[in-house]
């Protein structure tokens, strides 16, 4: 049977975009950031997505172009009889952990979203929204029916395929989410506490740059934000015709994934300051600490409708990509139509995130890394270590198995300066670098 394909390079481009933007971009970026000191982190983080995250965007592209099969098959068939493929088994193992805890997310938003639309969030509930946060996460039942939901919609496109399912989906949902996110910033900018906002999304604290963990933060997010490390991006490119060029699409894509999460930061940064939360609430921070700013302004219930309504999109465009990338590996190995596959996968993904909502009621006493609960620890673990692990090894791949012809062929740049220079970061200053990052970080603590 033919191999799905997507219809047209844009098709690709918006799915990928779509992959990048995501809970990561908005949810995971201003956490990240505000328990990192702001401009400190945003600096150190677009110093990665341009020095490192786009070349190896370019390097997991290329391998899945060049494979044209799921993020195993292709290292299979690109380095027969070698051990490289285990580089997509991590990859198919972590889109599957991730999106386990995704998902999570991805319920309560979800539920945020219903709740907005029906009215009862438009003024802050007896206790507070943190009160009501806590309450209602630690129930069993109620999360995970919405994650259940989302889940299902995720795999309903999933298992339409490529060009008829996940294609377009993002067709209708990226322009969308570019849209809402630029009037939501809009409005934010004209808030008292703008200038303050902006200050720390922008004025960095020098003291900071000596801090390894700031770096190591910045590190996996910008891979998390990408979408690379873990075969998602190669999976996506193993989709593309062979005369649909990748270069340009990559820059592209890290450039608007950039920008969609510094408009995230103007979004919620100077809502922030304006009406008193606190920068480093953590995870919680969309999910309690925008609630009440929204109470608290004009019009706050539209604008959490928007909000909300923007968070769910961008996160089920992800989760489409994260869920291809087990389905693409599972409907090949063991046989199963795509559908099958689909159901499958979605079923062992929702089962750990049953775990991982758990772990705000019933079981949050469980910790697995220091004392972080279990959605905690698997982002930690995912993100710290498996996405900076798989990125290092594809790069080691393109740049130290393959030959240097293949490549910069493969990676279809044609400025002779533009390819030397990806090459060398690819070969030698990506695993340098990571390693170094790791061990810092590691004896830091
Ligand atoms: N980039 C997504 C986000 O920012 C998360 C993601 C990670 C999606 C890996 C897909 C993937 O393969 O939310």
């Amino acid at each position: 049977m033919k191999r799905d394909e997507w219809k047209s390079r844009l098709g690709f481009m918006l799915a990928a975009m779509g992959s990048a933007v995501g809970l990561g971009n908005i949810w995971r970026f201003s956490y990240v950031a505000g328990e990192n000191g702001g401009a400190t982190f945003l600096l150190i983080y677009i110093f990665f997505i341009l020095a490192f995250g786009i070349p190896l965007l370019l390097t997991e592209f290329s391998i899945g172009k060049a494979g044209k099969k799921d993020a195993v098959g292709s290292f299979m068939r690109l380095a027969p009889g070698t051990k490289w493929h285990w580089t997509g088994v991590m990859g198919v193992i972590g889109g599957t952990l991730i999106l386990s805890f995704y998902s999570v997310v991805c319920g309560w938003s979800l539920y945020y979203l219903f709740h907005y639309l029906i009215g009862d969030f438009w003024t802050e509930p007896t206790g507070g929204f943190g009160q009501s946060f806590e309450n209602w996460t630690s129930t069993t039942w109620e999360p995970l029916f919405w994650q259940f939901l989302f889940m299902i919609a995720v795999v309903l496109v999933v298992i339409r395929g490529i060009k008829r399912g996940i294609e377009r989906a993002n067709l209708i949902a990226m322009p969308a989410l570019a849209i809402l996110m630029v009037v939501l910033a809009v409005y934010s900018l004209t808030l008292d506490g703008a200038s303050e906002g902006l200050a720390f999304l922008f004025t960095p604290d020098w003291s900071q740059f000596g801090n390894p963990q700031v770096y190591l933060a910045a590190m996996g997010q910008a891979f998390f934000s990408l979408s690379i490390g873990i075969g998602g991006m190669l999976t996506y490119a193993s989709y593309l015709k062979s005369n649909d060029r990748l270069p340009t699409a990559t820059v592209g894509i890290g450039i608007m994934d950039t920008v969609f999460a510094v408009i995230a930061g103007i979004v919620i940064f100077p809502a922030v300051f304006s009406f008193g939360g606190d920068v480093t609430d953590g995870p919680p921070l969309v999910f309690i600490t925008l609630p009440s700013i929204f109470a608290s302004m004009p019009a706050g219930g539209l604008v959490g409708i928007g909000f909300f309504a923007l968070l769910v999109m961008a996160a089920y465009s992800s989760a489409l990509s994260m869920l291809e990338v087990p389905v693409a590996y599972v409907h090949r190995t063991l046989g199963l139509s795509r559908k099958a596959a689909a159901i499958v996968c979605g079923t062992v993904i929702f089962a750990i995130g049953v775990t991982v909502s758990l772990g705000y009621g019933i079981w949050s006493h469980v910790t697995i890394v220091e004392n972080k609960n279990i959605l905690d620890s698997i982002d930690y673990i995912t993100g710290n270590y498996i996405l900076p692990l798989g990125t290092m090894l594809m790069a080691i791949f393109v740049g130290w198995y393959w030959t240097k012809d293949q490549a910069i062929k493969r990676s279809e740049i044609n400025t002779p300066i533009l390819q030397s220079s990806w090459y060398f970061i690819i070969r030698y200053i990506v695993p340098v670098a990571i390693l170094v990052i790791a061990i810092t970080s590691i004896v830091d603590k």
